[in-house]
């Protein structure tokens, strides 16, 4: 593994809000807060560079700029309400070279039946959710196994 290898984490809408409302959902640590954790857990291993946007627009731009970079091992990717929703995030994830795995913080089955569909699970490398941010965690490490790229 390069020194350039990396593995980029996306969020997608309202995950800026971590930890400043509904902790009783997700959490009282903030995204920022989640992701220096998972940087210093893995920085022996493999640099994480992460963004976050609201706008469905730029995490499809995002997953084509990075999905077809060869240093990416590949993509984590919360697309929040997105993934119930997003036939064009799928199509995104669909159309690049670099596994990407679909992470959530809750349970997305165990609420409410919008919630039960993921349009971009089918694209998708595997699926983790329900284990808070150890499903970040899990997820790169996912990654990190080769066989899963
Ligand atoms: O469990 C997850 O990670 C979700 O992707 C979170 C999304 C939700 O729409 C998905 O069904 C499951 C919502 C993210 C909203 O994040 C907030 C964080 C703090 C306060 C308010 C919203």
């Amino acid at each position: 593994m390069g020194d350039k290898a990396y593995i980029l984490v996306l969020n997608g809408p309202n995950l800026n809000l971590l930890g400043k409302r509904q902790p009783e959902i997700y959490g009282s640590r903030t995204l920022d807060d989640i992701l220096a954790d998972l940087r210093s857990h893995f920085a022996a291993r493999i640099r994480i560079a992460d963004f976050q946007s609201n706008s469905e627009d730029r995490l499809i731009t995002w997953i084509q700029d990075y999905g077809f970079d060869e240093h990416c091992l590949g993509i984590v990717l919360n697309a929040g309400a997105y993934t119930h929703t997003s036939l064009a995030i799928a199509d995104a994830i669909a159309a690049v070279p670099a596994p990407v795995v679909e992470v959530h913080l809750s349970n997305i089955f165990a609420r409410e039946s919008v919630r039960h569909t993921s349009y971009i699970a089918p694209v998708c490398a595997g699926s983790i959710s329900g284990f808070g941010e150890d499903s970040y965690f899990l997820a790169v490490e996912a990654l990190l196994r080769k066989k899963h790229r």
